[in-house]
C-alpha cells in the first residue's frame, strides 16, 4: 500500500503535514516535523518582518478542539528562506507567506521570486486573529486584486489558504475567480475565525486577545472543512489541487477528506495536542483503512464521494 501524493513537482511520502502555524515557528520544531514519519513540513506564516504576536494567553485547548488568536508570531521572511536553504530533506518544505497588507504580500512574493526556493508557497489569505485586519478570503474584490498583482510577475508554484465559507454562492463566487489564475493548490480550511470558548467555571473566556474570540480548530470544524473540500472539488479547474485542512485527528478523518477530494492533509490542533508523533500513527491508521477496504494508492478512492442519486 502506498499513501503518497504529489502537488506541483512536490513529492510527499506521507499524505500528512503540519498546518501553518503549528508546531512551525522555529528550525527546531520544524526538524522534528521532518524527522517524523510526516510527508513534509510547512513554516510559520511569515511576514517581511518578525513579529512577537498577540498578548498570552493566546491558545487554548479544549475536549473537542482548539481556539487561537497567535496574532501571526514569526521569526520573519528571511529566517524561513534561510531555513528551507540550509536543510537537506528529501521531504518537501512549504512556504507560507501571511503579510498584513496587499502590499507586504507582494513585497514577500516578489523575495520568493527572486530567491533560490522553488517548493510550494503559500499565501494565507485567512489569517483571523490580526487587529484590525479583517480575512482578505471574505472579499472578493480583493482576492482577485490580489491574484491579478502577483501573478503579474510571480511564476513559481503557488497555493490560498483560504477561509472556510459556509453558503454555496461563496464556493461559486471564490472558484470562479481562483479558476481564472494558475494556481497550484488551494488549502481548506483555516480556523473557523473568531468563535468564543467560554468557561463556566470561572465565568471568563480563556484567551486574551480580542475578548476571547479566536479562530476555532479541532473536531468541532471538520465537517465545514469536509464541505469545503468538496465544494472546492466540485468547482476548481482539475489542475488545483487540493490541500484538506481542519478537524483531522485520526486517520479515519483523513480518508474522509481525501473522499471529498484532498491530496494531502494537514493537522494542526491535534498536532499541537500529540507533537510530531501524531504523523506515524496517522499514516499507520489510514493505511489500515485503505488495507481493510483493499485499496492499493490514495487515488483509488480520491473525489469518490458516493451521493444519494
Ligand atoms: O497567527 C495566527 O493567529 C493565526 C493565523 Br496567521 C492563521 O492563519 N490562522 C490562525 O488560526 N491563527
Amino acid at each position: 500500500i502506498s499513501i503518497a501524493a504529489t502537488i506541483g513537482n512536490e513529492k510527499y511520502e506521507y499524505p500528512f503535514i503540519n498546518a501553518a502555524g503549528v508546531y512551525d515557528e522555529t528550525a527546531a520544531q520544524m526538524n522534528e516535523i521532518l524527522d517524523s514519519q510526516a510527508g513534509g513540513v510547512t513554516t510559520k506564516s511569515a511576514t517581511l518582518v518578525s513579529r512577537p504576536g498577540n498578548p498570552l494567553p493566546r491558545y487554548f485547548n479544549t475536549e473537542l478542539g482548539s481556539i487561537n488568536s497567535m496574532g501571526l508570531p514569526n521569526q520573519g521572511l528571511d529566517y524561513y528562506l534561510n531555513y528551507i536553504e540550509e536543510t537537506n530533506t528529501d521531504k518537501p518544505i512549504d512556504l507560507s507567506i501571511s503579510g498584513t497588507s496587499m502590499a507586504d504580500n507582494l513585497k514577500a512574493l516578489k523575495k520568493v521570486q527572486s530567491s533560490n526556493f522553488n517548493g510550494l508557497t503559500e499565501l494565507n489569505l485567512s489569517c483571523p486573529n490580526v487587529i484590525g485586519k479583517p480575512q482578505v478570503g471574505y472579499d472578493y474584490d480583493a482576492i482577485e486584486d490580489t491574484l491579478a498583482a502577483v501573478f503579474e510577475f510571480f511564476t513559481k508554484p503557488l497555493g490560498l489558504k483560504l477561509p472556510p465559507y459556509f453558503d454555496l454562492q461563496q464556493y461559486d463566487a471564490v472558484a470562479s475567480i481562483l479558476n481564472k489564475y494558475p494556481l497550484t493548490y488551494i488549502n481548506a480550511i483555516n480556523s473557523v475565525g473568531n468563535g468564543l470558548v467560554v468557561d463556566a467555571e470561572t465565568e471568563s473566556v480563556v484567551i486574551k486577545p480580542k475578548g476571547g474570540f479566536g479562530g476555532i480548530g479541532g473536531t468541532y470544524i471538520k465537517p465545514v472543512a469536509l464541505a469545503n473540500v468538496r465544494a472546492f472539488r466540485q468547482r476548481l479547474n482539475p489542475e488545483i489541487k487540493i490541500i484538506g485542512t481542519g478537524g483531522v485527528s485520526t486517520g479515519k478523518d483523513a480518508f474522509e477528506l481525501i473522499l471529498c477530494g484532498a491530496d494531502i492533509v494537514e493537522v494542526g490542533t491535534i498536532l499541537a495536542k500529540e507533537g510530531p508523533a501524531v504523523f506515524e500513527r496517522l499514516d499507520t491508521e489510514l493505511k489500515a483503512i485503505m488495507e481493510a477496504k483493499g485499496y492499493q494508492k490514495l487515488s483509488d478512492f480520491r473525489g469518490k464521494l458516493k451521493e444519494y442519486q
